[in-house]
């Protein structure tokens, strides 16, 4: 299951990030995404800059949130944008032929996104997850299931996951679980 683990660092979330970069990183995780909705640029910046370096030696894929110019600067292996991001196409004009990931929240999202070059298509939210501000109604299990079948790209499940749920996803057809507030979980820490 960690090789399918596509941990999402939350700057504002989490207590200590770099810490928990290290931790995921060293179970094994597929990849790291860092995100943050309200850090400055500088504060971004200098996070990324280490996120990225501790990825680099682990030789695991380092992806920045939303953000095409940080993403560019610190050479990060992804962007990922949300619905209410810059279009893949524009972000490919910052970016270049970085891995582009894009979140949906529906089959026709979803749809959209893969006619439109995502490398990989985030899902959710599979289940309830209090992190997300104002997110999208729950998706469910069968909705996943739909998504992974009709889309060519790997597909990332999102949303509530946990360890003891997981495994659903994934046999729905999920490549990648993506978490945040469980991440602790995943790594063998209770708190
Ligand atoms: N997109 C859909 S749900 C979500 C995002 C970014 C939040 C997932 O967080 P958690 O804590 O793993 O439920
Ligand atoms: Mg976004």
């Amino acid at each position: 299951m960690i090789d399918s683990l596509y941990a999402i660092v939350d700057a504002e979330v989490a207590d200590r990030p770099l810490e928990l970069t290290f931790e995921a990183l060293n179970a094994g995780c597929a990849m790291v995404q860092l995100r943050a909705k309200r850090l400055d640029d500088v504060a971004f910046l200098k996070i990324a800059q280490r996120v990225r370096s501790a990825c680099a030696h682990a030789d695991v894929p380092f992806i920045v949130n939303d953000r095409a110019d940080i993403a560019r600067v610190v050479r990060a292996d992804g962007l990922h944008l949300g619905q209410d991001d810059l279009s893949i196409e524009d972000a490919r004009r910052v970016v270049g032929n970085m891995q582009v990931g894009v979140s949906t929240h529906n089959l026709e999202q979803a749809a959209t996104a893969d006619a439109e070059g995502a490398d990989l298509i985030a899902f959710g939210p599979v289940f309830a997850t209090k992190t997300k501000e104002n997110p999208d109604p729950v998706v469910g299990l069968q909705a996943l299931e739909e998504v992974c079948q009709t889309v060519s790209r790997p597909v990332v499940a999102i949303g509530g996951i946990t360890p003891g749920n997981a495994g659903k996803a994934l046999r729905a057809g999920a490549r990648y679980v993506a978490v945040i507030s469980a991440l602790p979980r995943f790594l063998g820490d209770a708190s």
